[in-house]
């Protein structure tokens, strides 16, 4: 049976250190289906279309990577895919309090479904898109922290007047 993978994430937007991880992971596992989360408390700054087209245009050359989205439980989502795993990366141990709550929630509602994890490159390890977003915002370059789709992207989104 082919051994799937789901990397969930808000991707608000994609950046290279996400691709990392996703690369890695299709390494490893037959399939990874990237799914955009949405149900965030938080504002993004991309609609969930706009980011499933920035993940499948960074990961175009991959092609063991699926993408799509959802709204509700990650674990409900992934019974339903007949995933093996959750995916996920690790920064800095400020990650790994909030990593080990949310695996062991996951892990109480599907127990068969386990979680991955995959230590960060460390020329990724600050890198997160909330800084990314505030760095695009002001007209730094972020060219060499994102895809290029994304740094395109994110040059159009701060020509536009902000809501
Ligand atoms: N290097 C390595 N890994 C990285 C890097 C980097 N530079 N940047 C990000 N990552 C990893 C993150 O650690 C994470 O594993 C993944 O990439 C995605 O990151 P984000 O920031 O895009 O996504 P998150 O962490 O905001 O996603 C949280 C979810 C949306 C997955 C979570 O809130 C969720 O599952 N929501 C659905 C509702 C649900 O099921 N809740 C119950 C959980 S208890």
């Amino acid at each position: 049976m082919k051994k799937i993978a789901v990397c969930p994430g808000s991707f608000d937007p994609i950046t290279l250190g996400h691709l990392d991880i996703i690369k890695r992971g299709a390494r490893v596992f037959d399939e990874i289906l990237v799914v955009v989360l949405n149900n965030s408390s938080k504002k993004p700054l991309f609609t969930v279309e706009e980011r499933c087209e920035l993940i499948r245009e960074a990961t175009k050359d991959i092609p063991n990577i699926r993408v799509d989205f959802f709204s509700g439980l990650l674990m409900d989502y992934a019974k339903k895919q007949e995933a093996s795993a959750i995916l996920r990366g690790l920064r800095a141990v400020s990650d790994f309090e909030y990593e080990m709550q949310i695996t062991a929630m996951n892990k109480k509602l599907v127990d068969e479904i386990d979680t991955f994890f995959v230590m960060t490159n460390n020329q990724f390890s600050f890198l997160s898109s909330s800084i990314v977003k505030e760095v695009a915002r002001y007209g730094g370059n972020v060219k060499d922290l994102v895809p290029e789709c994304v740094n395109s992207a994110l040059k159009n989104k701060f020509k536009e007047p902000q809501a």
